[in-house]
């Protein structure tokens, strides 16, 4: 089995040189899926995983722009197209300079299996630039946003493929985009996700990959007579989704300790109470600040600069910054201080290294694509609004969110449940999201 695990890596990576994360990706599902599509005769033999490696298109373009100096700019932005077997491309759009092909090919990658998992009919995709929205006027990135929708919007349809937010990429990014897009094609359709609420956008979105994310992990709580009452939780980020996994939790009567950034973390040992995240969510989307300043306001707390929460002793992490944040030390350090869960909010926050400790310890470890996948559900109601022109409440779409994850849950029990009773999450996710792409690729000739 380790031999066809390694061939088959080489031979991806034969193709894909110098993209680390992208392998990074595909490995893990590799070491997952591979022997499951052995013992299993209907997947066996057909390359299905090789091809679900391969994108089915990957556009690249040009994205010149002009500064508030009068300066011409260029940015190159992206859109992998990787899978439409059981729905349009559907994939968030991130804008942040460290963007390259790697890192887009291994988001588009387990958006794939993530979108099956969600159990609504959505294809795969990714994209965005390494435009830096940091220290950028409005007016900026309004005429970067134009400029970048000038040419994707040719791509793109409501029944093709749907582009979203991701990091850098929020409310004020999505309405220049679907702006220019209107604009371009007389047209007002549900071409994005993560729309204002006044025109076209779904309730909950916002909060719905931080909820979704806390929804998971009390499920994986529940299922061990845990909940997240009295427990001590490390965040990391400070952006979109690590601002309502925070909500989430302190509702469910939990202490937040520590929020970050790419300059450090800070730590409040009183918690991080509603009050505090009003003042955060303040500072971060409207005054567009930096973690740092919390402790200006609230002097009891600590920030470190440089460095990441995962020295602070907790029970629950959520991981909800960026890829890799979380390596093989660090996840010691976790078990060392007693965390029990570990739930990503982020996309592949955990390297393979720290994952195989969390293993190892049989701590409570959700993978990204499944605990993460409340975003592109909630997305994915607000397609299903916008097709029916009507709106369903607040308490609708949670209760809908909810039950998603629940499900999603349910399914990784399903694939992930090892002899001796430890769910495996990694191992559930991958071979779950698989099935259903599988089946559908299968079912349409040789694709
Ligand atoms: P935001 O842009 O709102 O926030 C990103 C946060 O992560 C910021 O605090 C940012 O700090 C921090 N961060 C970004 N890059 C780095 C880095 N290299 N090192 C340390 N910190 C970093 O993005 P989101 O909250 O939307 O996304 C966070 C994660 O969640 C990403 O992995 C994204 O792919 C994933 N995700 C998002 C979904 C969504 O619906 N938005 C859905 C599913 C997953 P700084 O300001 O210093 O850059
Ligand atoms: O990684 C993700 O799932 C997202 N950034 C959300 C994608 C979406 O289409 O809502």
């Amino acid at each position: 089995m380790k031999q066809t695990i390694e061939s088959f890596l080489s031979e991806v990576e034969s193709k894909n040189r110098n993209e680390p994360e992208f392998m990074q990706a595909v490995q893990e599902v590799a070491e997952t899926v591979i022997p499951y599509i052995v013992q299993h005769d209907i997947y066996h033999g057909k390359n299905i995983l090789l091809r679900m490696a391969e994108p089915e298109r990957v556009l690249m373009f040009r994205v010149s722009w002009v500064d508030d100096q009068g300066e011409i700019r260029v940015n190159r932005g992206y859109r992998i197209e990787m899978n439409s077997a059981i729905g349009p491309y559907k994939g968030g759009l991130r804008f942040h300079p460290s963007v390259d092909l790697s890192v887009l090919k291994f988001l588009a990658f387990e958006q794939v299996f993530k979108n099956s998992l969600t159990t609504l009919p959505m294809g795969g995709g990714k994209g965005g630039s390494d435009f830096d929205p940091k220290g950028k006027s409005d007016g900026e990135v309004m005429r970067f946003c134009q400029s970048f929708m000038t040419e994707l919007f040719r791509h793109i349809g409501p029944n093709k493929d749907i582009p979203a937010g991701d990091i850098g990429v929020g409310g004020r990014e999505i309405g220049y985009m679907f702006g220019q897009y209107k604009r371009l094609k007389n047209e007002f359709t549900g071409v994005l996700t993560g729309k204002g609420i006044t025109w076209g956008g779904s309730l909950i979105r916002p909060e719905a990959t931080g909820y979704g994310n806390v929804y998971f992990a009390e499920n994986m709580l529940h299922k061990n007579n845990k909940t997240f009452e009295g427990k001590s939780v490390v965040i990391s980020g400070s952006g979109n989704v690590a601002q309502y996994a925070a909500e989430k939790c302190i509702q469910l009567g939990a202490k937040v300790i520590t929020l970050s950034d790419s300059s450090g973390y800070i730590y409040d040992a009183e918690g991080i109470d509603e009050k505090k995240l009003a003042f955060v969510m303040e500072l971060k989307n409207n005054r567009r600040g930096r973690i740092s300043e919390y402790v200006k306001d609230y002097p009891s707390a600590q920030f470190f600069a440089g460095k990441r929460p995962w020295e602070t002793p907790c029970d629950i992490a959520l991981p909800s910054a960026t890829q890799n944040e979380l390596d093989e030390k660090d996840a010691l350090a976790l078990v060392k201080n007693g965390c029990v869960c570990v739930s990503e909010g982020a996309n592949m926050p955990s390297t393979h290294k720290a994952i195989a400790v969390f293993h190892k310890h049989k701590i409570l470890f959700a993978p990204g694509k499944a605990s993460n996948a409340g975003g592109v559900a909630v997305s994915g109601l607000e397609m299903a609004q916008n097709s029916l022109r009507y709106n369903w409440t607040r308490d609708e779409v949670d209760a809908k969110l909810k039950g998603i994850m629940h499900d999603i849950h349910k399914s990784c029990i399903q694939y992930g449940e090892e002899s001796n009773g430890y769910i495996n999450y990694v191992k559930g996710a991958n071979i779950a999201g698989f099935v259903k792409v599988a089946d559908a690729m299968l079912a349409q000739g040789v694709v």
